[in-house]
């Protein structure tokens, strides 16, 4: 094993309240019926299962003043993540955080942030996540986790974790991204943010990309962490997900990413969100996720 840490916990957060199509609540238990647990031990990590945070449908959805939907909740959820998060890394233990929707980065980001003050992160994603209330077409917390993990957006969510514990954007770095909206282009743009798009992807290659991403996201920074949106694959090896868009990674080029990134031994945390077996088929979404896992803890290292 390159990277990481031999001691692994496993953190399920079934949640969909941050996404609008609903199901990815049952992600973590997609993805462990894929055989995650398994997959690790079989490659020699010692694997806790904490089992899942669990969101409740709030009665009503809205917060006064706001269009986010279901703030308090996602509230409420990220905010015990990232207690979870930051008490296994105090333990000594590597976290792998199951989604559920990608507002659970809002807490899996702070949680890590409380131990490594400059973090590195690497974002495959076919979305850039960076939305805001001010910005978003949709209301959806799982399009600004990024944005809040910058300080900003609406203060409940910047506040998780500790307003102090924030990224620094040029330490963070886009992966397989073709379906941005307006708002984000300009926050990008702002920021000065790398996005290696599809575009760049098809002209430079991932090992390229990778060589790249990999040094904005570790120089100066006391790690990596990895945000892996199964939509950033290609929806013929990631069918079941809630916002599906053609043109993605490929099997063989997600899997180099990560096998890039593990040989860095620089990675800290990492989570696998959005996948929804409600939508999927045969549970396919899921099992690429595991094998995603397995790239990124080394199992292709002989
Ligand atoms: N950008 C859109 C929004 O903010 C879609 C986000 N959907 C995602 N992001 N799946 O990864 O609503
Ligand atoms: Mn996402
Ligand atoms: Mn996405
Ligand atoms: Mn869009």
């Amino acid at each position: 094993k390159p990277s990481i840490n031999e001691r692994l916990s496993i953190i399920g957060v079934a949640i969909d309240l941050g996404a609008g199509t609903p199901g990815v609540s049952l992600g973590p238990a997609a993805i462990r019926y894929a055989g995650v647990t398994d997959r690790l031990e079989s490659i020699g990590y010692e694997v806790k299962d904490e089992g899942d945070i669990v969101a409740i449908k709030p009665e009503n959805p809205k917060t006064e003043g706001t269009n986010l939907k279901n703030l308090d909740e996602v509230v409420r959820v990220n905010t015990e993540l990232c207690d979870k998060v930051s008490k296994t890394m105090e333990e000594g233990r590597f976290p792998l955080v199951l989604g559920g929707d990608h507002s659970i980065a809002i807490g899996t980001i702070s949680g890590v942030l409380r131990h490594k003050k400059n973090l590195g992160v690497i974002w495959f994603d076919a979305h850039g996540d960076i939305n805001t209330d001010e910005t978003s077409p949709s209301g959806n917390i799982h399009g600004m986790p990024v944005a809040v993990s910058l300080g900003l957006g609406h203060e409940k969510l910047t506040s998780i974790g500790g307003i102090e514990n924030k990224l620094d954007a040029k330490n963070i770095v886009f992966i397989g991204s073709r379906d941005l909206d307006a708002g984000e282009r300009k926050v990008l743009k702002e920021f000065g943010i790398t996005v290696f798009t599809m575009h760049e992807i098809d002209r430079l290659g991932m090992p390229e990309v990778i060589d790249r991403a990999i040094k904005i996201a570790s120089e100066g920074t006391d790690g990596i962490h990895v945000s892996f949106d199964l939509d950033g694959m290609d929806p013929i090896y990631a069918p079941g997900t809630g916002t599906r868009v053609p043109g993605g990674l490929t099997y063989r080029e997600s899997h180099l990413a990560l096998e890039m990134i593990a040989l860095t031994e620089k990675v800290v945390s990492a989570e696998f969100v959005e996948v929804n077996p409600i939508i999927d088929n045969m549970n396919q979404t899921a099992k690429s996720a595991v094998a995603l896992i397995g790239s990124l803890m080394g199992e292709w290292l002989i």
